[in-house]
């Protein structure tokens, strides 16, 4: 009843339409499980109307990128980024396979944890969108004007590129730090060899403000531990990024145990500006270093190329590079405030969350404050370098984003709840429940200088009862709670892609005008694309045929193709020769061990075909595209293998 009132109160009910709501009591009472009694009011977005802000969520294992509309939560596009993707024929059509290309080869999949939005000057810029390739050391860079990835850039030398990509305050950086050490260079060791031989890097990405061209601008050598979690400064910590690390045991074998022995493992503070100056005074050594660079270019075509050599700092030879905090125990998360002067660590095993600060850290450091050194990289004094420690907030605290008052929002694992409390005194001020599991959280614009802060959403691991079941495999699930009181507020349940470690949101009002709506077919650049329908044609050279051919509604040009023979590669180069918004064309042939073709407007996109057998196929569009879409078909004839059938094609007299 409640939620059906206030859609009346707020006019989005009227009439007798609203009257048959309140007299048939019919609508789910809002205020169980967690959510009050407005929620419903809260998220609506009437039909036709847009939500206010885009949130980008990774997928997890499904390697993607996922775009929802908040506060609605739903579901808008699926970015491919890691892995295929055959509905769009990402990394299937001829001119998107070099996107998966690694110095392994291709590789069809990866495990996408951590979106990161580019920033000017602290703020969200709306130009470019971040992610980590976790399994096969990565980093993409995606487009936020047309939502597609541009470019992959592999990081040698690394293993589990977990704390990554995440962008400085002016992205002048993404950061890649290695989650697993390894023998570094690779190189055939025995495990048991773990201390003498295994290592960790931190890797330096340099993003070209004009372009967003990726290159990967130097690597620390780090002592073998394991590197979580990353945060780049901004304001008084600009130019430093905070490094979690766990393992600082250095074991290879039964890590939940022999990795959680030490009170405290370290947070490693980068010093990059120093970086630099130490490169630029020639003190990087020269690794060998194999990896692959991929990008789109203005035809809209990928490229991959292998790149060698990488340019590594040893912190004994570059001071003032690295410092270790302590820092309790097996953190997870690190996360810095939006003034810059904190940094906030979830202790993992600790049931605390700790608080540094980096005028003290800087204080430290100028009276030279440690207690140790570790290969070359001083050890501050916790006790100089922390601030405050948020007592007993929950259990396994992990991720902490901020809102612009103050606060700060922490997840915790297995307590399954979100704590909020004041960065300045640590005191916890408010708690909430959340179904289950909680990995990250992400306020909107919760790791900018200036946060959103409406809303903070849940990014859980754990559905079980939260929605109708389907079989052993359950949604992941996301949590929308208001944050706008005192209290926080649960809003909205929605079932999210693959697994989101983690999202990041911004307005929409920021991206949504400068969306490409139809590439320019005057400007199609592909060196396969035909303009018009009486440029199309059959061409066979050898055992290759290409066809150059056109969709626009509701035909193919050519549709009736002849001379093909069992064995020959045959290359579908389709143009689509529409330009209005939101008109597709897709292109499907029998037997096409591959995918379907989605051609946008005014793009061209090739798939390849190799028949074996002889016979007449249909080949089709594979979106509704109009009311003959279902005509949008043709025929090619298989011969066998050296038949005396000539090419032949029709195009319109
Ligand atoms: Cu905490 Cu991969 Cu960022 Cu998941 S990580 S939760
Ligand atoms: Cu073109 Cu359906």
């Amino acid at each position: 009843m409640l939620h059906a009132r206030s859609w009346i109160r707020h006019g989005l009910l009227t009439g007798a339409l609203a009257a048959a709501f309140v007299a048939t009591g019919c609508g789910r009472n809002t205020t169980q499980a967690g959510g009050t009694g407005d929620a419903a009011s809260r998220v609506y977005v009437p039909p036709g109307q847009y939500d206010e802000f885009y949130m980008f969520a990774s997928g997890g294992y499904s390697g993607q990128v996922a775009v929802y509309g908040l506060p609605s939560g739903r579901l808008l596009r699926v970015i491919p980024v890691f892995s295929q993707d055959p509905e769009k024929a990402y990394g299937y059509s001829e001119q998107s396979k070099p996107m998966l290309q690694t110095s392994y080869g291709f590789i069809p999949w990866d495990d996408s944890h951590h979106p990161s939005l580019s920033k000017t000057d602290g703020l969200n810029d709306g130009r470019w969108l971040f992610i980590n390739g976790n399994n096969t050391p990565r980093v993409a860079r995606i487009d936020l004007a047309e939502m597609n990835t541009k470019e992959i850039l592999e990081i040698p030398n690394a293993a589990g590129n977990h704390a990554s990509p995440f962008v400085t305050q002016g992205t002048e950086y993404v950061v890649a730090a290695t989650r697993f050490s390894v023998p570094t260079p690779q190189k055939d060791v025995s495990i048991t060899t773990y201390k003498e031989n295994f290592s960790g890097q931190i890797s330096f990405v340099a993003v070209d403000p004009k372009t967003g061209r990726l290159s990967l601008a130097f690597q620390i050598h780090m002592p073998g531990f394991d590197y979580d979690l990353a945060r780049p400064g901004k304001g008084p910590s600009h130019g430093w990024a905070f490094f979690t690390s766990y393992n600082t045991e250095q074991v290879a074998t039964l890590k939940e145990r022999n990795a959680s022995q030490n009170d405290k493992d370290f947070i490693a503070a980068v010093n990059w500006k120093q970086g630099e100056q130490c490169l630029a005074a020639g003190k990087a050594k020269a690794w060998t270093a194999k990896y692959a660079h991929n990008w789109v270019d203005e035809a809209d075509v990928a490229h991959s190329e292998m790149l060698t050599g990488s340019k590594v700092l040893e912190p004994a030879d570059c001071p003032g590079l690295v410092y270790f905090l302590p820092t309790p125990k097996s953190p997870h998360g690190v996360d810095v405030d939006p003034t810059g002067e904190f940094i906030a660590a979830g202790g993992k095993l600790a049931a605390t969350v700790v608080v540094h600060s980096i005028t003290k850290v800087q204080e430290a450091i100028a009276a030279k404050d440690f207690e140790r050194e570790i290969n070359g990289i001083p050890v501050l004094k916790y006790e100089a370098v922390n601030f405050c420690e948020v007592k007993e907030p929950g259990l396994g605290p992990l991720h902490t984003e901020f809102d612009a008052s103050g606060n700060a929002y922490t997840s915790m694992f297995i307590s399954s709840e979100i704590v909020k409390w004041r960065v300045k005194d640590c005191t916890v001020l408010d708690r909430i429940p959340v179904y289950y599991s909680i990995g990250h959280l992400m306020v909107i614009g919760g790791d900018t200088r200036k946060p959103d802060g409406k809303y903070v959403v849940a990014l859980n691991k754990i559905t079980k009862d939260r929605y109708l079941p389907t079989g052993p495999e359950l949604a992941q699930a996301a949590q929308l709670i208001d944050i706008t009181g005192d209290k926080m507020n649960m809003l909205l349940d929605f079932p999210t892609i693959g697994e989101p470690h983690y999202a990041q949101a911004i307005l929409a009002s920021a991206i949504k005008d400068k969306q490409i709506k139809t590439f320019a077919l005057a400007e199609n650049k592909d060196p396969f694309a035909v303009k018009a329908e009486k440029e199309t044609r059959v061409e066979r050279k050898g055992n290759v045929v290409h066809v150059y051919m056109t969709a626009i509604r509701s035909h193919f040009v050519p549709d009736n193709i002849e001379g093909i023979q069992v064995g020959d590669s045959v290359y579908w180069h389709v143009t689509n020769l529409e330009q209005d918004w939101d008109v597709p064309h897709g292109f499907a042939v029998t037997g096409a061990n591959n995918a379907e073709l989605l051609v946008m407007p005014g793009q061209t996109r090739t798939l390849a075909w190799v028949p074996d057998r002889p016979g007449v196929f249909p080949f089709y569009c594979t979106d509704f595209c109009s009311a003959l879409h279902q005509e949008m078909q043709g025929y090619v004839r298989v011969s066998p293998r050296n038949s005396g059938v000539n090419v032949t094609f029709n195009t319109p007299k």
